[in-house]
């Protein structure tokens, strides 16, 4: 009689993924998938975290979004892309295109209803960024001089120079010359 070989751990549970689809066979079961079917799995990655489409009820469009263990998020397929809610609150989050196979944040309004105010927020912020740019800017300018609050410029009459007063030459007190002082 052959001795019994040890069984290591996890010895005859191993969990394939059969088919390859990126979910193991037990994972397929529990959701009613099929172990052997790839395209009922599509694998998409959302800010680094990585998702699985499911196609629970195998008709070719995927009706849940598996985020392993055991969260199942709504997913929905409008106009050739799938929305996606991946926190469960009802509003769609994410497209998923699986022609191009992209994903991108859903802001159509209908999602969240904030989103109507955010256009407004962002103008609000632009406005006052760039207000507060040309105030630092025009402060600067002040600051090192290159503009300035203009002087005003008095334009004084220069006072005429005083004419000196030329002194008396002692012949203008003796009044007109005598011609007759010749012939004396
Ligand atoms: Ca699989
Ligand atoms: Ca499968
Ligand atoms: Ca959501």
């Amino acid at each position: 009689m052959a001795p019994l070989m040890p069984c290591l751990p996890f010895c005859g549970v191993v969990d394939n993924d059969t088919d390859g689809d990126g979910l193991t066979d037990s994972q397929e079961t529990g959701l009613g998938l099929s172990s052997n079917d790839e395209s009922d799995v599509q694998n998409i990655t959302i800010q680094g975290t990585r998702y699985y489409l499911i196609d629970t009820t195998q008709d070719g469009i995927y009706d849940s979004c598996y985020y392993p263990p055991s969260n199942l998020y709504p997913c929905s397929y409008s106009s050739s892309e799938y929305l996606i809610d991946i926190d469960g609150d009802t509003e769609w989050d994410y497209l998923y295109s699986p022609v191009t196979t992209s994903i991108r944040p859903y802001t159509n309004g209908q999602d969240n209803s904030d989103s109507e105010g955010f256009p407004l927020m962002y103008i609000i912020i632009i406005v006052v960024v760039i207000v507060g740019v040309v105030g630092v800017v025009v402060f600067l300018l002040y600051r090192y001089g290159y503009i300035g609050i203009e002087e005003e410029l008095v334009y004084e009459t220069p006072e005429q120079p005083q004419q000196p007063i030329q002194p008396q030459q002692p012949e203008d007190l003796l009044g007109p010359e005598d011609p007759l002082d010749f012939e004396r």
